[in-house]
C-alpha cells in the first residue's frame, strides 16, 4: 500500500478504495505464489491508461466554458472495458480511477465478460438547460469517441448522466462515425436500449437485500429503511422495497433530507419520480406537496431510527460519525447503492458493532449486469422482454450473493459479504491475468 500511496499523491478516493480490496484479500492471497511471482496486485492497482481531455461548449449566454474530461481505462482482462460517465463538479482523476478500479471487480461478480472502466467530466448538470446539456454531450463525445467501441470500451451512464445524456453522447457517436452500434448502454427504448435498465441498480440492490435477510431467516417485509439520495438508485431501491412492504423513511438530495414518518407511499413515490427525472426539481418540494413529508434543510438521514440503511447517493457519504449514529440506533443492515458510500472509519465501526453491509461492488452490481444485458441484445439485434429481463436480474443478484456469502464465510460463521466480494471479484480477474503472461 506504501508504494499506491507514493504512486498516487493527492488520490485520497484511489488509495481508499485500493486499500479496502488490498486490506480484504491480504490474508486469501498469502499463499498464492503464482499471484505474488506475477505482480497481480501490484499490476491490479495501475489502471490500463487515463484519456484526458479538453471539451470546449458554448453557454446560453454565448460564453464559452472550458472543461475537463477523462476516461479510465482500468482492465480489460475479462472483457471489453464498462462502466459509467460521471457529469459533477466534484468530478477529478481520483474519483474516476477508483470507480474504475471498483466497476472491475463489481464487473467480475456479475459473472458477465466485461472489464472495468470510468469517464466523466467536471461538469455540473444542475442548472444548465436542455440546448447546453446536448451541446455539452456533443462536444464530449467528439474527443471521447475515438477510444470506445462495443468491443473495446462501452460507457455507461451515473451520477449526472442519465437517458438524455446518453442520447445525446450516442447521437453524436453515431453521427462521427455513420455507425449505430451498442457503443453506450442505459438507451432509451426506440434506440437499442433494454428494458429494466433504468430499474436495475435500485431493484438489484434490494434484491440483494432479500437474499441477505432470507440468509437469516429474516423477510423484508415490514423491515424500515432509511435512503439517501433521489436519483436513479435511490428512486428504483424505494419503488421495489415499496412493492416488498417494507417501510421507505427517507430519501435526500445535496440540500437536505425529508422524512416520511409512516413510510413513503406508492404514490407519493410517483410524485417524487416525475418531480425529479422529469421535472429537475428538488427533493424538498415533495414536503411543500404532502402533509406528512418533513424536510430537514442541510441534513443527512443517518440520525433516524431504522432496521436498514440504503446510502444511494456518493462516495464517503456515511463517515464515522454517522456510523456511530446508525449503530446507536440499533441498524442491522447496510446496503451499499452508491460506490464507496462508506468512509474506512465508518467501516470500522460497522464490523465492530456486527452491521452486516452488503458491499457496493456486490449489492450495486444490478445496474452494470443489465448494461451488459443490453449489449448482449444489441448484438443480437433483438429486444428481450421485462419478465425475461427482471428474472436474470434477480438470477445474477442471487448468485452475486451467494458468492460474496461463500467466500466471505469467517471462523465463528458469520459472514463479511464485503471480504467475499473482494475476494471473489479479484479471483477471476487476476486469474484472467495470469493467463496472459507478462503485460
Ligand atoms: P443520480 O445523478 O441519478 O442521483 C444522484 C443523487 O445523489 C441525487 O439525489 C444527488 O443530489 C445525490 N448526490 C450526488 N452527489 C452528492 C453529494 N456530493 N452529496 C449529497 N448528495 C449527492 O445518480 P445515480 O442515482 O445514478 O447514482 C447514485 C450513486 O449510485 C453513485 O454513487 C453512483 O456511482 C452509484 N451507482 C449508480 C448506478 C447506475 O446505474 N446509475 C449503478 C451503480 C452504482 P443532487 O441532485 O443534489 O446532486
Ligand atoms: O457504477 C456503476 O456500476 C454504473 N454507474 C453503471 C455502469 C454501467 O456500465 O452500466
Amino acid at each position: 500500500m506504501q508504494g499506491v500511496k507514493d504512486r498516487n499523491p493527492h488520490q485520497d478516493e484511489f488509495v481508499q478504495a485500493v486499500g479496502e480490496v488490498a486490506e480484504d484479500i491480504y490474508e486469501w492471497i498469502q499463499d498464492r505464489s503464482d499471484y505474488h511471482n506475477a505482480q497481480i496486485l501490484q499490476r491490479i492497482a495501475e489502471p490500463d491508461r487515463i484519456i484526458s481531455f479538453r471539451v470546449v461548449w458554448e453557454d446560453d449566454d454565448k460564453h464559452l466554458q472550458v472543461q475537463r474530461g477523462w476516461r479510465v481505462q482500468n482492465n480489460n482482462a475479462i472483457g471489453p472495458y464498462k462502466g459509467g460517465l460521471r457529469f459533477s463538479s466534484g468530478v477529478n482523476e481520483s474519483v474516476l480511477k477508483f470507480l474504475a478500479f471498483e466497476q472491475t471487480f463489481k464487473n467480475s461478480l456479475t459473472g458477465l465478460p466485461m472489464g472495468g472502466g470510468k469517464g466523466g467530466s467536471d461538469f455540473d448538470p444542475h442548472g444548465k438547460s436542455d440546448a447546453e446539456i446536448m451541446r455539452f454531450c456533443q462536444s464530449f463525445m467528439t474527443e471521447l469517441y475515438r477510444h470506445i467501441g462495443p468491443d473495446v470500451d462501452v460507457p455507461a451512464g451515473d451520477i449526472g448522466v442519465g437517458s438524455r445524456e446518453i442520447g445525446y453522447l450516442f447521437g453524436q457517436y453515431k453521427r462521427i462515425t455513420g455507425r449505430w452500434e451498442g457503443v453506450l448502454t442505459g438507451k432509451e427504448m426506440p434506440y437499442g436500449g433494454s428494458r429494466m435498465r433504468p430499474e436495475a441498480t435500485g431493484f438489484g440492490a434490494v434484491y440483494f437485500l432479500r437474499e441477505m435477510l432470507a440468509a437469516q431467516d429474516e423477510e423484508l417485509k415490514g423491515k424500515s429503511v432509511i435512503l439517501s439520495g433521489s436519483g436513479n438508485v435511490a428512486l428504483y431501491a424505494a419503488q421495489k422495497l415499496i412493492d416488498c412492504e417494507a417501510k421507505v423513511l427517507s430519501l435526500s438530495d445535496s440540500d437536505g433530507t425529508i422524512e416520511i414518518e409512516d413510510g413513503l407511499t406508492g404514490d407519493q413515490l410517483d410524485w417524487i419520480q416525475t418531480l425529479k427525472f422529469e421535472q429537475r426539481g428538488r427533493i424538498s418540494e415533495a414536503a411543500d406537496e404532502f402533509d406528512d413529508i418533513t424536510y430537514h434543510e442541510g441534513k443527512q438521514p443517518w440520525q433516524m431510527d431504522a432496521d436498514v440503511a440504503m446510502p444511494c447517493a456518493t462516495q464517503n457519504e456515511i463517515d464515522e460519525g454517522a456510523a456511530k449514529a446508525l449503530t446507536g440506533n440499533d441498524i442491522a443492515y447496510v446496503v451499499e447503492g452508491a460506490n464507496m458510500p462508506t468512509t474506512a472509519d465508518a467501516m470500522d465501526v460497522f464490523r465492530a458493532k456486527g452491521v452486516t453491509v452488503a458491499p457496493a461492488k456486490a449489492a450495486n452490481a444490478g445496474g452494470v449486469a443489465v448494461s451488459g444485458l443490453e449489449m448482449s441484445q444489441n448484438a443480437e439485434r433483438m429486444h428481450w422482454d421485462r419478465e425475461k429481463l427482471d428474472d436474470l436480474l434477480t438470477e445474477i443478484m442471487t448468485d452475486i450473493h451467494d458468492k460474496c456469502r461463500k467466500a466471505g464465510e469467517c471462523d465463528d460463521g458469520s459472514v463479511d459479504y464485503r471480504r467475499g466480494a473482494n475476494i471473489a471479484g479479484f479471483e477471476k480477474v487476476a486469474d484472467a491475468m495470469l493467463a496472459y503472461g507478462v503485460m
